[in-house]
């Protein structure tokens, strides 16, 4: 019987009891970034990994999605699962037809085990160069995989830190499928909103019609969640970069969770509190369905009635 590994130290366990959101989630609504972790003894964690996190299984995320209010998932496969997608596609398959997959592929990957992932509900891989959580991104690996994945019309979902994106944005731009970008692109909050590393940002955006998840204040915000029991309206420092985003590009913006948080140092977020922060980062209905609604149901259920 092999021994389960112990969680890297320090690490910060999902948010156990969430609050219920004041505001209420528009009818089939999308969590667009979520992972799964494990659980361990079912699914072992990848030899490569850079951490080791607590359980957060599928029924776990399905608990959340149902107490919430959100009606599907978009599963995106973590790190420390490495390529090994077998978590994130038995949570997938396991939402009957309610969830979508992000996988990790390696350059090798065969155009049947594509297919195979296509069918279990994958729509897209991610490409990683955040260097904590991975050893090295080869760019001619991931055209490779790209150009694969661009036939059965995926995405590519980008995970990078906004001080790279100069050095990124060329062999981004060269990718021959739609791009989706996590967390803004993770600015500097504490830069203004209309200073040089998000303008270029946007810029980026704009001229490669990314598409942009305006996910995770909880990692990006440095005043951090409210100081006051009660109050909801958390991570304000983050509110003009996603607000801005949304309202420049109405129709390419995606939201999610983050569950079950990787990483995370300071504190867990309150999930209720997440959902708490959307009508101040969509201010009108109508941005609010494309972004929680009609937006993720075009990219990953497309066709389908929400
Ligand atoms: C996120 C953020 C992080 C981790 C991962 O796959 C992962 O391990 O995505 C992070 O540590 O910033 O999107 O969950």
């Amino acid at each position: 019987m092999s021994t389960l590994a112990p969680k890297s130290p320090n690490w910060l366990d999902w948010y156990e009891n969430p609050s219920k959101p004041t505001f209420q989630l528009p009818p089939g609504t999308v969590d667009a970034h979520c992972h799964v972790f494990g659980p361990q003894a079912e699914f072992p964690f990848a030899p490569e990994r850079k951490y080791t996190p607590c359980d957060g299984g599928k029924d776990q995320l399905f608990t959340l999605r149902d107490h919430l209010g959100v009606a599907r998932n978009v599963i995106v496969q973590a790190t420390c699962h490495g390529a090994d997608n077998s978590a994130m596609v038995d949570a997938v398959r396991a939402a009957d037809g309610r969830a979508r997959g992000i996988a990790t592929v390696r350059p090798d990957i065969t155009e049947g085990e594509l297919l195979a992932l296509d069918a279990a509900g994958v729509r897209g891989v991610r490409f990683n160069f955040v260097r904590r959580l991975v050893d090295a991104s080869p760019e001619d690996d991931l055209r490779t995989i790209a150009r694969k994945v661009a036939p059965l019309g995926w995405h590519v979902v980008l995970y990078f830190e906004s001080v790279d994106l100069p050095e990124l944005e060329g062999f981004f731009g060269e990718l021959p499928v739609p791009l989706v970008v996590d967390h803004m692109g993770r600015p500097d909050v504490t830069q203004p909103v209309d200073g040089p590393q998000f303008t270029r940002f946007l810029r980026f955006v704009d001229a490669n019609d990314v598409w942009v998840k305006v996910s995770c204040p909880e990692r990006l915000s440095v005043t951090g969640p409210p100081a006051l029991d009660g109050e909801r309206h958390a991570y304000t420092d983050v509110v003009p970069f996603a607000r801005r985003v949304v309202e420049e590009f109405p129709d390419r913006v995606l939201w999610g969770t983050d569950w079950p948080h990787p990483n995370l140092t300071t504190h867990m977020p309150d999930d209720g509190l997440l959902v708490d922060h959307l009508p101040h980062i969509a201010v009108t209905d109508e941005q609010r369905h494309k972004l929680l609604v009609a937006n993720p149901m075009g990219l990953y259920w497309p066709g389908e009635d929400f």
